[in-house]
């Protein structure tokens, strides 16, 4: 059987570029899109370029430009968008519903993986504000999707390890705390944390699997199934040093949010849902869905411990 033909929007991004290189190395022939509205960015150009360099194909269309976005897609037999998803970043998940016409227009893809990538929107119903609205988002383009009768597969990460794991959890930094850490609740929370270039490896592995099709594959790593407390942990374990640890109760938690702008709102409210009501651990999969650690043995997914030590 013919590789699948990847087309990739979105690649430059976080995920993005986790997928394309996902792509790569499993030997699809592999498209990137290629948005006019570069600019002067250098940075996404070189990353382009570099793309390229390592086999993948460039194909030059804007959303705004329906035409030339069904020509790219007619490229591919499968669609990933990893379009951002993250308010302090570019949060623009709505754009994708110009894709999904040109998909349905195109008429040839297989399989299209939208941008999800985190918690599951769809057991998000009673999500708060204002964060909600990355859930009502995703929400919408999987009506869209399903509206139009594409074959889908939605990826549904969990917590990725750079957001999440070597800060310890903490909010408004990407670094481990040096001295003092706030606990949500009791810490006892069971969380999923995923290195993010597994996501892409495990979305990549989906794309042809008939096990997936029209499906919501969970990345549930048994090893990175781990409380606050226990990543702490790991943290202290390897550094040798034990970390201050304050406890933040739920309410006031959520107090915080007040005063905050937009963004951290936002996070507020995921990282609720996550640390106090457990909504990523707290549910069986069932027959809408699938695990990735069990669909693909073969994949060695990276621990946190090996993860964290990068940080040290
Ligand atoms: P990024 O913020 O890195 O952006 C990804 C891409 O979105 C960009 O590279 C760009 O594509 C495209 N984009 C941004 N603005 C525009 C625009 N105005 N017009 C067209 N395209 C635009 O996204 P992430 O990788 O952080 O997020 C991807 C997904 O992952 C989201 O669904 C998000 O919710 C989820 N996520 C999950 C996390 C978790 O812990 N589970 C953490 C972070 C994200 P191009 O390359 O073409 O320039
Ligand atoms: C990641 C974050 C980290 C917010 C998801 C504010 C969508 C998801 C696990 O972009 O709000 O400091 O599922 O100060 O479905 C952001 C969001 C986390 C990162 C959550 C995410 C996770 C988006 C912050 C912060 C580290």
């Amino acid at each position: 059987m013919e590789e699948s033909r990847v087309l990739v929007v979105g690649g430059t991004g976080f995920v993005g570029r986790r997928i394309v290189a996902a792509s790569l190395a499993a030997g699809h022939p592999t498209y990137v899109l290629l948005r006019p509205e570069i600019g002067l960015d250098i940075d996404k150009l070189q990353m382009l370029l570099a793309f390229k360099a390592r086999g993948a194909r460039l194909l030059e269309a804007s959303l705004d430009d329906h035409d030339g976005l069904v020509a790219a897609v007619r490229q591919a037999d499968v669609v990933v968008s990893a379009m951002s998803g993250v308010h302090f970043r570019s949060h623009n998940l709505m754009l994708q519903l110009k894709l999904v016409e040109a998909i349905k227009d195109a008429g040839n893809v297989k399989r299209f993986l939208p941008s999800e990538f985190g918690m599951d929107p769809s057991r998000m119903g009673d999500a708060l504000e204002p964060g909600r609205i990355s859930f009502d988002e995703k929400m919408v383009i999987r009506r869209a999707i399903e509206d139009a009768n594409i074959p889908h597969t939605y990826v549904s990460a969990n917590c990725f390890a750079a957001y999440f794991c070597p800060n310890l959890c903490q909010m408004k930094t990407l670094l481990p705390p040096k001295e003092r850490v706030g606990v949500y609740g009791d810490g006892n929370v069971k969380v999923f944390f995923v290195d993010e270039n597994d996501v892409g490896t495990y979305a990549i592995k989906s794309i042809d699997d008939p096990r997936t099709l029209n499906k919501t594959i969970y990345i549930r790593p048994q090893d990175n199934c781990l409380t606050q407390n226990e990543l702490i942990s790991k943290w202290e374990t390897l550094t040798g040093k034990s970390l201050e640890k304050f406890h933040i109760p739920g309410d006031e938690f959520l107090a915080s949010m007040k005063d905050l702008d937009f963004a951290s709102q936002v996070g507020i409210g995921h990282y609720y849902h996550i640390f106090y009501e457990g909504c990523l651990a707290n549910f069986e999969i069932g027959d809408n869905g699938a695990e990735a650690t069990q669909l693909y043995p073969e994949v060695q997914y990276t621990r946190m411990d090996e993860y964290l030590k990068r940080y040290i």
